[in-house]
């Protein structure tokens, strides 16, 4: 296994079951664990934990993971193309840090017991999911900048609440990947007022690249609350702090006043202010759109998933050659110890 996983941690109440007859009963630990939500402690990862809020962790944290390393593939389709030298070092330094945002992510999924070759397994069978918005294609230079702004800012809005996670160690990562996030929406929307500045061409670009991103970031938020499975958990268990819709429409109100400043429109006839909500009103969004890009069948779906398993493969001698130095060091060492 090629990891940089800590080793796994024998649970707390193993550990204690193992000295003696003082063992605490499920319910006890389960009492502890509520205590500890209660007062807003975090779960770290050798606390006792109930299974099913270690098995929604590994599906959220490994989901999200998978999303950052796919989100670097529509992006690093522009690296080569990029308008500019500086450009360019901005994408690749943008694109490097969603490598690295994957890489905290598996190793804070690792700390729950979960292998990364098992993740990684999930992802290239296709039985792991990744963030939909990955799925479309960056068909223009505007898209790269409309992806900052949008995805980006969604990823955002999403994931600050997540720096108050449960669980501490994904609760640490996300505090740096935050940072990281808000600079990519910043390098987004700059690049994207620069375009705006510029020609008629280089404006319409930047709009038919709103049009086509407006709707697929709404979706990153996931179904309305009624439908999604397993917010209530989630809630519950202080792994997500907002809900869906909520997180969806924090997104909207904040999104159209930058709009406003870039000069572009967002692709909505139903878009207004809702004075006594004190939020916009938005149009229905395609939810079987959502359901079609999530089931495997998006316009990028294969590609993104091919481009992955290829790069697996391809690194095989890399991991195999880690491996091998690894083994020999510690002979060496055990060599000299004796
Ligand atoms: N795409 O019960 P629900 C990034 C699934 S990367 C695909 O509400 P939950 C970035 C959901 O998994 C952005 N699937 O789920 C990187 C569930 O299916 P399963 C990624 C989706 O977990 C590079 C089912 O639908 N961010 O920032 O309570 C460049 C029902 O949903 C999606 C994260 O992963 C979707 N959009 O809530 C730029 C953040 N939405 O698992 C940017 C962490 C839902 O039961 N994750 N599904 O088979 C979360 O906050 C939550 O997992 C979600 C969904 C809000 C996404």
């Amino acid at each position: 296994m090629y990891t940089q996983a800590m080793d796994l941690p024998t649970p707390a109440h193993e550990q204690i079951a193992a000295r003696g007859p003082m063992t605490l009963t499920e319910r006890e630990w389960q009492a502890q664990f509520d205590a500890k939500l209660d007062r807003g402690d975090f779960i770290e990862a050798k606390d006792w934990m109930p299974d099913a809020y270690r098995r929604t962790l590994v599906r959220q944290i490994s989901q999200h993971a998978h999303s950052e390393i796919v989100g670097m593939l529509p992006e690093g389709n522009w690296i080569t193309r990029a308008p500019s030298l500086k450009r360019k070092a901005i994408l690749l330094a943008k694109v490097q840090d969603e490598g690295g945002h994957g890489l905290y992510l598996y190793a804070a999924a690792e700390t729950l017991g979960t292998s990364r070759d098992e993740m990684l397994d999930a992802l290239h069978t296709g039985r792991a999911k990744y963030s939909s918005i990955f799925n479309y294609p960056t068909l223009t230079w505007a898209d790269i900048g409309v992806i900052g702004w949008l995805v980006d800012g969604a990823a955002i809005m999403n994931q600050v609440p997540l720096c108050r996670c449960s669980y501490g160690p994904y609760a640490r990562a996300m505090i740096r990947i935050c940072k990281e996030e808000s600079f990519h929406q910043r390098q987004g929307f700059e690049s994207l007022l620069v375009l705006m500045r510029g020609t008629q061409a280089q404006r319409d670009m930047v709009q038919d690249a709103v049009n086509r991103w407006w709707w697929p970031s709404l979706m990153m938020f996931g179904p309305p609350d009624g439908e999604s499975t397993n917010g209530g958990d989630s809630m519950k268990w202080g792994i997500k702090r907002i809900g869906n819709d909520a997180l969806r429409q924090k997104f909207v109100d904040a999104t159209v006043e930058q709009a406003k400043v870039l000069g572009v429109s967002l692709p909505d006839p139903d878009l207004r202010w809702n004075e006594a909500r004190g939020h916009w009103d938005f149009g229905p969004i395609d939810w079987d759109e959502f359901k079609a890009v999530v089931g495997g069948h998006g316009p990028c779906n294969k590609e993104r998933l091919a481009t992955r398993v290829k790069a697996w493969n391809d690194g095989a001698w890399v991991r195999d050659a880690a491996l091998a130095h690894a083994r020999k060091r510690e002979a060496r060492e055990q060599r000299a110890a004796a």
